[in-house]
């Protein structure tokens, strides 16, 4: 962890460090995918089953028996605590709650009588979601992508997960199905994702392909693109917190370790106006961080991501916030909502000193997946409208016809496109 104060002439140069995480996509990486995309693009299944015996160590004999069967998703709800699925359901209707507001409607316009304008929603047919495996394979992020999908109205939902060794997370398996996922493989990697692009005799080719995973997901996901959609490519995650000197050391110490225990590569920021308090703050990182089960990754991140910042007043540290446009923005200061017209740019704001960014990972509502690196600048969390698309509507009357015409030839004309001009005139007059 560093200090730093914000008015500091090096400040630049110190927190560029900071800034200048995140995995390169290595030439050979890069290759490796290519290789495993055009293999599963030539023989389909029969290469889809042979990479995953071999990354995952497996010995399936086909495909099918790689697809989850209703008796194991039956079985993980008989394995898995009550109460576990409870909160695994509430979590899934916040969710889905938040994300009803988030529907756009249909909508044609009848300002002019006789021409009607509109555009038309509708939903992608076919989704695949991509859960990592291991550690890192969260039901809720089975959850926050499976929902917004289920909520937009697509019929099939393929989720994928790889199962190193056979092992798949029962929590997985009942968040998958509370949150309406229709199919689920054991598989993953590039095979997974070039699967779900081009699509083989068994796994259907989908319209989009989101979730997180790994650098060789990220990099096939990229691949892919444009053969598929894809949601956005999450980069390490990290929090900035805001701080006007109020509040306990002691909460905001555990919300920048809720970051930094994700991830070596996650990074947590305190920008505060009091320095005493930043101080104060650094002590008790040190202090909870012992009590950790994931204390060697929450330690990574935080000795080389970590820091606390001084600032002389809270416009400097909104300017601040606003230039590095964080994922998670938590405003732990007395008066948050004066503060808020102010932010620009981050993903997801948290309100005040008892909004944890872990009750937004989890269950408040909005999705957890999030713009990273600064790309809150540009891009939106996941919602509804990643998984619907919109077809502009345009209807004529004749009158409508006649009203415009004259000015879609001329404009045509200008263009030198006669063809066009044409198929107006064609209409009107009658003349060929
Ligand atoms: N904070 C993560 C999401 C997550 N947290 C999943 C816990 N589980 C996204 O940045
Ligand atoms: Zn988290």
């Amino acid at each position: 962890m560093i200090f730093l104060d914000i008015d500091d002439k090096n400040f630049d140069q110190q927190f560029a460090a900071i800034l200048s995480r995140g995995e390169e996509t290595g030439r050979e990486v890069e290759q490796v995918v290519l290789d495993i995309i055009a293999a599963v693009r030539q023989r389909g299944d029969e290469a889809v089953l042979e990479y995953t015996n071999r990354f995952d160590r497996l010995d399936a004999k086909s495909i099918t028996e790689l697809q989850v069967t209703d008796e194991e998703i039956d079985y993980a709800f008989a394995k898995v605590k009550s109460e576990d699925i409870d909160a695994l359901k509430l979590a899934v209707e916040r969710v889905a709650r938040f994300h009803e507001k988030q529907k756009q409607e249909t909508w044609l316009s009848t300002e002019e009588t006789d021409i009607m304008l509109g555009q038309m929603v509708t939903p992608l047919q076919r989704v695949g979601i991509y859960v990592p495996g291991g550690k890192a394979s969260y039901p809720s992020s089975v959850i926050m992508n499976a929902v917004p999908a289920k909520v937009a109205g697509v019929p099939e939902v393929i989720m994928v997960a790889p199962t190193p060794g056979g092992e798949i997370n029962p929590h997985v398996l009942v968040a998958a199905r509370l949150s309406g996922v229709d199919r689920i493989f054991r598989i993953g990697g590039a095979q997974a994702v070039a699967a779900l692009a081009y699509g083989t005799t068994t796994i259907r080719k989908v319209d989009k392909i989101t979730g997180p995973g790994n650098i060789y997901v990220a990099t096939s996901k990229k691949l892919v693109f444009g053969q598929v959609g894809i949601d956005m490519i999450a980069g390490p995650s990290e929090i900035l917190v805001i701080n006007d000197g109020s509040g306990t050391p002691g909460h905001i110490a555990a919300d920048l370790l809720s970051q930094a225990e994700h991830d070596e590569l996650a990074s947590s920021i305190l920008i505060t106006t009091d320095r005493g308090f930043g101080e104060k703050v650094a002590a008790e990182v040190e202090r909870q961080l012992a009590q950790l089960s994931r204390e060697s990754i929450a330690r990574a991140s935080w000795d080389k991501f970590g820091a606390i910042i001084s600032a002389a007043n809270l416009d400097e540290v909104i300017e601040f916030s606003n230039r590095i446009a964080p994922e998670h923005l938590e405003l732990a200061v007395s008066d948050p909502f004066a503060i808020l017209p102010k932010i620009k740019n981050a993903g997801a704001i948290f309100m005040g000193h008892f909004t944890p960014e872990a009750a937004g990972d989890y269950l408040a509502g909005p999705n957890h997946t999030l713009p990273t690196g600064g790309t809150a600048r540009f891009f939106s969390p996941l919602s509804v409208d990643d998984f619907v698309k919109k077809s502009s509507i345009v209807y004529f009357s004749e009158s409508g016809l006649n009203r415009l015409g004259k000015d879609i030839i001329r404009i045509a004309e200008l263009e030198g496109l006669e063809a066009h001009g044409k198929s107006v005139s064609i209409r009107l007059g009658g003349q060929e």
